[in-house]
């Protein structure tokens, strides 16, 4: 039965891990894995978290089946969180949300349902983009497309590639757009940029799929949505996968959620029954644990406001680790200019460095980036961040 199956290619960010956990060298930091380490260099377990956990397993609650859409007024939270507590469509009952297993889960729900709706779709993604975008769905059946986002000779956006690429798509193609934090540029596009695309998306018929993954890592988490309720004052119908992975640092409890905005409480409950049918045929309904802490954050103003707290202080914490290392490089005598690293959004950032310039870094130093010359800039830490600018100035 296996003689003939071949070893698959290991996902090129988690495979990397493989290889950091097993570099003996005391000094070693992973900058690959999109995960944020507090100062002491570890995965926190945000003060919310732990309160509604002590509540949840003092109330010794019952495990049963949830429902096949998940927890009620988890997917209730969701809604307000990416629309707005005060979101018309949601008092008009046209959003429709299921939990799912992180925003991957909600990524491939969709992209099952997507297969139903638009079966010869094409799906375009940002080049760059996440790896898994491409995958997730080419194995759902798509012929997957890149349309340009990333500007390498300014670090920027380039703006008319963008608009003309998605011009060229064929009517009706599934668009996946990163609200925020981009992975892996960590640039992203302004208000301006976001009109300008839904302008040429409705002309084309085409439909967004938003995934929001770092909702209250760019600006704070009612602006880090702007995209999100640009598209829905628009009237469009558009799909929004989103993840709790990072913002409650639950990553692998996979708390996410998909979003289907549609035209009508009507249309509503007959799509809601089909990415039901879909949830049903993949693994029966979600698990528990995440959206019970999840919702009971979310639907707690004490919890909600720690939780904004924590948010904000790893929000600001990367953003004064970008300072730091701009300001280390500049300090160590680079011979590049690394300020654009402040400018960009999340836990990302392009960091201009090559193929051969991360194989250094790693062989050398035991510092760990993607080959493209991605780097988490939340992994970095006041006891790892000189190591890093030293390695960084001997490879360039
Ligand atoms: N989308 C993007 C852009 C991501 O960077 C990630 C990261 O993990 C995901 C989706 C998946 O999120 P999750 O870990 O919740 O599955
Ligand atoms: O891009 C990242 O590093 C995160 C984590 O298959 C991740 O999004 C990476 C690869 C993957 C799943 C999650």
């Amino acid at each position: 039965l296996f003689s003939a199956v071949e070893m698959a290619p290991r996902d090129p960010i988690l495979g990397l891990n493989e290889a950091f956990n097993a570099d003996t060298r005391p000094n070693k930091v992973n900058l690959g894995v999109g995960v944020y380490y507090n100062e002491e260099g570890r995965i926190p377990l945000l003060r919310a978290v732990v309160e509604a956990e002590h509540a949840r397993i003092a109330a010794h609650a019952p495990r049963g089946y949830l429902p096949i859409e998940g927890i009620a007024a988890y997917d209730a939270a969701v809604q307000k969180l990416l629309f707005g507590n005060d979101s018309p469509l949601i008092a008009e009952g046209r959003v429709v949300t299921t939990q799912a297993l992180g925003g991957t889960g909600a990524l491939k729900v969709g992209a099952d349902f997507f297969k139903r709706l638009l079966p010869d779709a094409v799906v375009a993604i940002s080049n760059p983009s996440w790896e898994n975008h491409r995958a997730l769905f080419e194995s759902a059946g798509f012929p997957v497309q890149n349309y340009s986002y990333y500007d390498a000779s300014n670090h920027g956006i380039d703006r008319p590639g963008l608009l003309q690429d998605l011009k060229n798509l064929p009517p009706r193609s599934i668009v996946v757009l990163h609200a925020c934090c981009h992975n892996p540029t960590g640039v992203d596009l302004n208000l301006d940029d976001w009109k300008q695309i839904l302008d040429v998306l409705r002309a084309q018929d085409h439909v967004p799929f938003i995934d929001i993954a770092y909702q209250g890592f760019g600006d704070s988490i009612e602006e880090d949505a702007a995209a999100v309720r640009l598209f829905a004052e628009s009237g469009m119908t558009f799909f929004v996968s989103s993840s709790f992975s990072k913002s409650f640092s639950l990553y692998g409890e996979r708390v996410g959620a998909l979003s289907i905005v549609t035209q009508s409480r009507e249309e509503s409950a007959r799509v809601l029954s089909q990415v039901k049918r879909v949830i049903r045929t993949n693994y029966s309904n979600p698990p528990t644990h995440g959206a019970t802490i999840v919702s009971a954050v979310l639907n707690s103003p004490e919890l909600r406001a720690m939780w904004e707290a924590e948010l904000g202080e790893m929000r600001s914490r990367i953003r004064e680790l970008r300072l730091s290392m701009v300001e280390q490089l500049a300090a160590k005598g680079a011979k590049t200019d690394f300020s654009f690293v402040a400018a960009q959004r999340g836990m990302f950032s392009y960091s201009g460095l090559t193929a051969g310039q991360v194989e250094r870094l790693r062989v050398e130093f035991g510092v760990y980036a993607i080959s493209t010359g991605r780097i988490c800039a939340a992994a970095l830490n006041r006891n790892n961040i000189g190591h890093v600018t030293d390695a960084i100035v001997q490879v360039l």
